[in-house]
């Protein structure tokens, strides 16, 4: 599941990076991108028959995007659902990695907190990107460090039993959300080393607003309120 909002520069080396892989398939979810990322990814749906499905939606956002995403993928024949970025942030040469450990748990988490993680990207970004693994823990369990990622692979059945209807965020914390309502469903959870690029150094959209919003709706979920 490829979310994506103007990856033109990326998109069709991610497409073939991916697929690249056997058995593997592509869901793009695309919102609309004004740069075209759609009509690329079109291209290449047309060229791979049967490979590439893309979503084009209307509305924007990255969480309801990986949700509209996650929706279709768990309705196809498959074993797992991966979700990751389209910008190489992750990396596609990573997925072997994955499906080595998805035999032995529910959800494997693409973490850059476990011993062998490398995350390159600037100071701000750390250590917001800390605070907020350390605020999802205190609230919601130690098991899981990496709780703000965006490269993970879920067993299919695992996502089917969610419903994400009913889910309290929107947003960045939807990720998060996801992983809470996996713990209380009994999953089980695996997090491996993986090299994180920034490659939006400087430009990301995660602001102040961000932020606050991310606290709140932590605690809502939490809670229940
Ligand atoms: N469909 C969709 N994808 C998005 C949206 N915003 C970001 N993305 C995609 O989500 C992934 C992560 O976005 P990015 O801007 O790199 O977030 P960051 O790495 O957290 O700064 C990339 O693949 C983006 O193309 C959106 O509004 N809609
Ligand atoms: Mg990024």
């Amino acid at each position: 599941m490829l979310p994506t909002y103007n990856e033109k520069v990326n998109i069709e080396k991610m497409l073939r990076a991916i697929l690249a892989h056997d058995g593997l398939s592509v869901v793009v979810v695309d919102d609309s991108s004004p740069d075209g990322t759609g009509e690329i990814a079109d291209r290449l749906a047309a060229e791979n028959q049967g490979r590439i499905h893309v979503i084009h939606r209307q509305e924007r956002g990255r969480g309801t995007a990986g949700i509209a995403g996650f929706k279709y993928a768990r309705e196809q024949d498959v074993d797992c659902i991966f979700e990751m970025d389209a910008d190489f942030s992750h990396d596609p040469a990573d997925i072997p990695r994955f499906l080595e450990k998805i035999g032995q748990c529910d959800v494997v988490i693409g973490s850059r907190l476990v011993s062998g993680s490398r995350a390159v990207r600037n100071p701000l970004r750390r250590l917001i990107s800390n605070g907020a693994n350390l605020y999802a823990s205190l609230f919601m369990g130690w098991h899981i460090r990496d709780w703000c990622g965006g490269y993970k692979c879920y067993r299919r059945a695992a996502l089917q039993a969610l419903d994400f209807d009913r889910f309290r965020s929107r947003g960045y914390s939807i990720g998060m959300e996801t992983l809470y309502r996996l713990t209380g469903n009994g999953c089980t959870f695996v997090e491996i080393p993986i090299e994180f690029t920034d490659q939006r150094q400087g430009q990301s959209k995660f602001g102040f607003r961000e932020i606050t919003g991310y606290a709140a709706n932590v605690l809502r979920v939490r809670f229940g309120i």
